[in-house]
């Protein structure tokens, strides 16, 4: 297998359970700062101009959350959901995550981290203010559904953890208030104690 990645926060979530799962990937970097993501190679690859990509043998597989059900399908894994319940649950917190929480987790961090990275101009305060708002309101529906719960599907850690934690690792440069989600902040704690999750960039060979 083949992980396209950079060092940004889509790719995090893929890296981190890459080298969790000890998955067999030869890892890819992909120069967003060079536009590597627009040169037509890469676009046969993902149409989006985006990363992460996975490839397997022939099969090529864009959008984070569908390479993290990927890689957890090539090594057998127990992140996957054991029962249909649970692969119901995890939908719907892939969909969650990506319409609601992490889209305001992620506007924060493009506002605080990308902005200054790749030169896009000032911090637009209208979008942090209603990139918090929103925040704040769904970062409360999962503190209150981590209370009792040591992982979002119960009581071991799946990809739902690795997809839904994912704009965490930024907490305070992208300012997200988890101080006031103590269950969210404990749930955080145990990812960080994850293999992968806190040093989830590989040695670049590219
Ligand atoms: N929904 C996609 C989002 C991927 C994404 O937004 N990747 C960003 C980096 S975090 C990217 O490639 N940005 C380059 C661009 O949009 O030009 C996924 O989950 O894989």
């Amino acid at each position: 297998m083949k992980l396209f990645y950079c060092d940004t926060l889509m790719p995090r979530k893929v890296c981190a359970a890459a080298l969790y799962l000890k998955a067999p990937v030869d890892f890819i970097y992909v120069d967003l700062e060079k536009g590597e993501h627009v040169l037509p190679a890469y676009l046969t690859l993902n149409p989006n101009a985006k990363v992460p990509v996975l490839t397997r043998g022939d099969k090529v597989v864009w959008e984070s959350d569908a390479i993290l059900y990927e890689l957890a399908l090539a090594t057998g894994s127990e992140l996957l959901p054991d029962s249909r319940e649970k692969q119901v649950e995890l939908v719907r917190w892939f969909s969650w995550n990506s319409q609601h929480f992490t889209r305001a987790g992620g506007s924060l961090y493009f506002e605080y981290v990308v902005r200054p990275r790749f030169g896009l101009g000032d911090v637009d305060q209208s979008a942090v203010a209603e990139a918090q708002r929103d925040f704040r309101k769904y970062a409360r529906v999962l503190n209150d559904h981590l209370d009792g719960r040591r992982w979002l599907l119960g009581d071991r850690p799946s990809l739902a953890d690795f997809s839904v934690g994912i704009a965490l690792p930024y907490a305070k440069e992208a300012h997200l208030p988890l101080e006031e989600f103590p269950h969210m902040r404990r749930w955080h704690g145990r990812l960080e104690e994850l293999d992968g999750w806190n040093a989830p960039w590989p040695a670049r060979l590219n």
